[in-house]
């Protein structure tokens, strides 16, 4: 409706305040009286902790506290546990162990805390630190995920071999008795990278306790603060939920890994309650990347099998997912597994197999990052087709075009069990060809040539699965006045969810967004929410939205019935007004939210005010998807890479902020690009150090790594929410790594190089050249 209705490109209402410097993130805030806290970390990637003495320590100037892994287990703090049972490959139950917040005798990364510090000011307490008496007996250490899956160092004796669990999906038999009729197999190994999200702002806490109400508050940059409250209070400390608040302002960047509660939560609360002053911790730039939880790290055995003619039959695919040295929640687990049911992409496979084997190593755990396991899955398939095109002479796009599921085949059942239930993957790759001028690369590829260069064009049809089952709540809340508020359970991070639900608000009961005041982030302002991950707020959270305004039409139409003395099947609601049918007679909704606040206006029976609420929850997921196509150009003297070119089409369904929509995926490409192109944790494999632990180490993409991205839209709208809506919040990112290293491989494919794991460094892609220059011709 009207400029700032769904589908309307308006501009985000939140950047004024946060560019001019009035938002509030997590360092903005300081409390009367508070204290600083500092984590002593472990130096060791694996060691036993034979000394761990305070005295001097306690001494300090300004010291207030220091806490230890013993206090932790006096103060008989829960841990946070998975709330599922696998088995391990040998039938065993699945081996977990969970981190209590503090180290419990034995380091298993480095980085893990061992000690908190609180002093009068950060130089105290980390001069403290530096007196703690500690010493450490270093053990073996396993960081590499394909070595540790060896099991020849534990990082738990309990667990010898370092295999957790094991997850299958998929029909074996099936799968097997599909590659019994191949006519041609086509087997890779793939590598995927951990990855940091490098959030804008590091993460922080501050504790407060009330002892006036026996209540803990946790000001801290989650993305789901009603969930992280019902863990602290049910799972950490066991109080009742309402004795917990949680206030989440403006999130400088999530990204999944900042999702959950962290050790330092229960660290500044625990020291606030015993300190009966705030508690205040803040991470340091280089702290964060051994403080946070990791991302990817797994390694994929493929198999794809194929008849005479190109149609996919099945596909085998063994997964080696790093899961970190503790499983301190699910969410290490569903990294990795929540989504590896897209592996078999938009594609028609008949029959499929994934076993993915939880590796522990002596690493930092890994979680949801930017796509969860989407952008693992797509990038096996993608390239596995690439690989099976070259290597059986198909053309790439033909080889695609020939298994992509037709829309005729809506809504299709995958052989890995996903529903999908609309989409268009053959429009969606039909455009993007059309867009990136497909049929004109041969011609790109021969004048890069002829200035020395090496071209490539790479194609990938992600498809993921987001917004899945579970609650999201919204709020209405009309004043006296006749203005509202909007009170939302997602958690804002930076996807410019204001603007997305007053667009939302507005197109149902055309409010002035200017007029409404936008609430996120505080459980004890919104009455409940589950947060912001799996791109779910504009899918769950807006038909939350949708339902509560429903309801407030549904109540303003008894009112506006009464007052406009007509019957109320005669009033119809549209552009903001209540309305007699046929007539020019109209109250408009703000009047109506008036006239609920004054008994004598309401119709008899009817309680007055109008707040209403709405919690939907969708039965099944919604299948973004679309169409990635990357073009490169290599020097093939240094190997350095430039992307000339990157076109998406994406289908998202109704969209609901073009702007929101094309930030998003933008940022999304770019991430995901980042990971292709350069970005890597890398551990030392002697000693289990982390070798990228500042920026001239782990190198961030800049803007001038990143090409303009053509950005097209081809919707399918879904008839799973009521706004028709997919999401969108990653899509870029599943994409980005298959189109990407697609491109490069065949950039490098006339040389004879055949394979290449991301990052595709400049070093990575030169020293792939001249090991196939050095291989002898055939
Ligand atoms: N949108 C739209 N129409 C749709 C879907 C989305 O117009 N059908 C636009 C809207 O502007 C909406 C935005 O895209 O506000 C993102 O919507 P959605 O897909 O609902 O994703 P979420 O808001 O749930 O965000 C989550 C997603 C995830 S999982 C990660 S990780 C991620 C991401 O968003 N982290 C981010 N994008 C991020 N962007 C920023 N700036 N910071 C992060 O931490």
């Amino acid at each position: 409706m009207g400029e700032f209705g769904i589908g309307q490109p308006v501009r985000r209402f939140e950047d004024k305040r946060l560019l001019s410097g009035n938002g509030r993130f997590q360092n903005d805030n300081n409390l009367h009286g508070q204290l600083a806290a500092y984590v002593l970390r472990s130096p060791h990637a694996h060691a036993r902790i034979r000394k761990l003495k305070l005295t001097a320590a306690l001494g300090a100037p300004g010291v207030a506290l220091i806490m230890t892994g013993d206090d932790l287990v006096e103060a008989k703090l829960g841990v946070m546990g998975v709330p599922f049972q696998r088995k391990r490959p040998d039938g065993s139950p699945m081996f977990a162990r969970a981190f209590l917040g503090l180290a419990q005798g034995t380091v298993r990364y480095v980085g893990e805390p061992v000690a908190f510090v609180v002093a009068e000011t950060l130089a105290q307490a980390k001069d403290a630190a530096e007196l703690i008496d500690i010493d450490y007996e270093a053990l073996p250490s396993v960081t590499d995920t394909a070595e540790a899956a060896e099991g020849k160092i534990a990082v738990w004796e309990e667990c010898p071999d370092n295999i957790s669990n094991l997850f299958e999906t998929g029909n074996k038999t099936a799968t097997e008795a599909a590659f019994a009729k191949a006519a041609h197999i086509i087997t890779r190994r793939y590598v995927i990278s951990r990855v940091y999200a490098q959030f804008m702002e590091p993460r922080g806490a501050i504790g407060v306790w009330d002892p006036g109400e026996d209540r803990f508050t946790l000001y801290a940059d989650v993305q789901y603060p009603h969930r992280v409250r019902q863990a602290l209070a049910t799972r950490i400390f066991k109080i009742p939920e309402s004795k917990m608040r949680v206030v989440a302002g403006d999130v400088g960047g999530g990204f999944g890994t900042k999702g959950w509660q962290y050790p330092e939560h229960r660290l500044v609360l625990l020291a606030a309650k015993r300190l009966r002053q705030p508690v205040k911790w803040t991470c340091e730039r280089s702290e964060a990347i051994q403080a946070d939880e990791h991302a990817r790290d797994n390694v994929s055995d493929a198999e794809l099998a194929l008849d005479k003619g190109g149609k996919f039959l099945g596909l085998r695919v063994k997964t080696l997912a790093n899961v970190g040295a503790y499983i301190s929640s699910e969410r290490n687990l569903l990294a990795t597994f929540g989504n590896v049911g897209t592996l078999t992409g938009t594609y028609d496979v008949p029959a499929a197999h994934v076993a993915v084997f939880a590796v522990m190593a002596n690493t930092n755990g890994t979680a949801p990052y930017r796509g969860a396991g989407r952008p693992e899955a797509t990038y096996v398939i993608e390239r596995l087709i690439d690989d099976a095109a070259r290597e059986l002479s198909f053309d790439p796009v033909e080889l695609r075009t020939k298994n992509l599921i037709p829309a005729s085949a809506m809504p299709y059942k995958t052989a890995l069990n996903l529903n999908y239930d609309c989409g268009d993957f053959l429009a969606n790759q039909r455009k993007a060809l059309a867009q990136a001028d497909w049929a004109g690369f041969p011609a790109r590829r021969d004048e890069a040539k002829a200035h020395g260069r090496l071209r490539g064009i790479g194609i990938a049809n992600p498809i993921e699965k987001a917004a899945g089952p579970g609650q999201e709540f919204a709020e209405i809340r009309f004043h006296p006045s006749g203005n509202a508020t909007l009170l939302m359970g997602s958690k804002n991070q930076g996807q410019g969810h204001e603007t997305t639900f007053k667009q939302v608000l507005n197109e149902k009961l055309g409010l002035d967004p200017a007029a409404v005041q936008y609430i996120d982030g505080d459980t004890d302002r919104v009455a409940f929410g589950i947060g912001t991950n799996g791109s779910r707020s504009t899918v769950i959270g807006g038909s939350a939205l949708w339902m509560a305004a429903d309801k407030v039409i549904a109540k303003g139409r008894r009112i506006a019935a009464h007052l406009l003395e007509a019957a109320e099947a005669d009033i119809e609601f549209s552009d903001g007004n209540f309305s007699v049918a046929g007539t020019d007679r109209r109250i408009s909704v703000t009047d109506v939210a008036k006239a609920s606040f004054h008994p004598g206006r309401l119709p008899p029976g009817l309680e007055g005010g109008l707040y209403e609420t709405g919690t939907f929850a969708p039965e099944d997921n919604t299948y973004p998807n679309g169409c990635h196509v990357c073009e490169v150009e290599i020097d093939p003297d240094t190997g350095m890479l430039e992307v000339v070119r990157y076109v998406v089409v994406d289908d998202v369904g109704t969209v609901v902020n073009p702007i929101g929509l094309k930030g998003q995926i933008h940022g999304g490409v770019a991430q995901g690009l980042g990971q292709a192109l350069m970005e890597q944790v890398v551990y030392d494999r002697q000693s289990g150090q982390n070798l990228t632990g500042s920026f001239m180490d782990y190198c961030m993409p800049r803007a001038d790594a990143m090409p303009y991205i053509e950005i097209f839209s081809n919707p399918v709208p879904t008839k799973r929410n009521p706004l028709g809506a997919k999401g969108a919040g990653e899509a870029g990112t599943v994409g980005a790594l298959p189109a990407l290293v697609n491109a490069v491989l065949d950039a490098l494919a006339p040389l004879g190089v055949k394979s290449l794991d991301m990052p595709a460094t400049s070093e990575r892609i030169w020293r792939a050249m001249r090991d196939a220059r050095a291989r002898p011709l055939p």
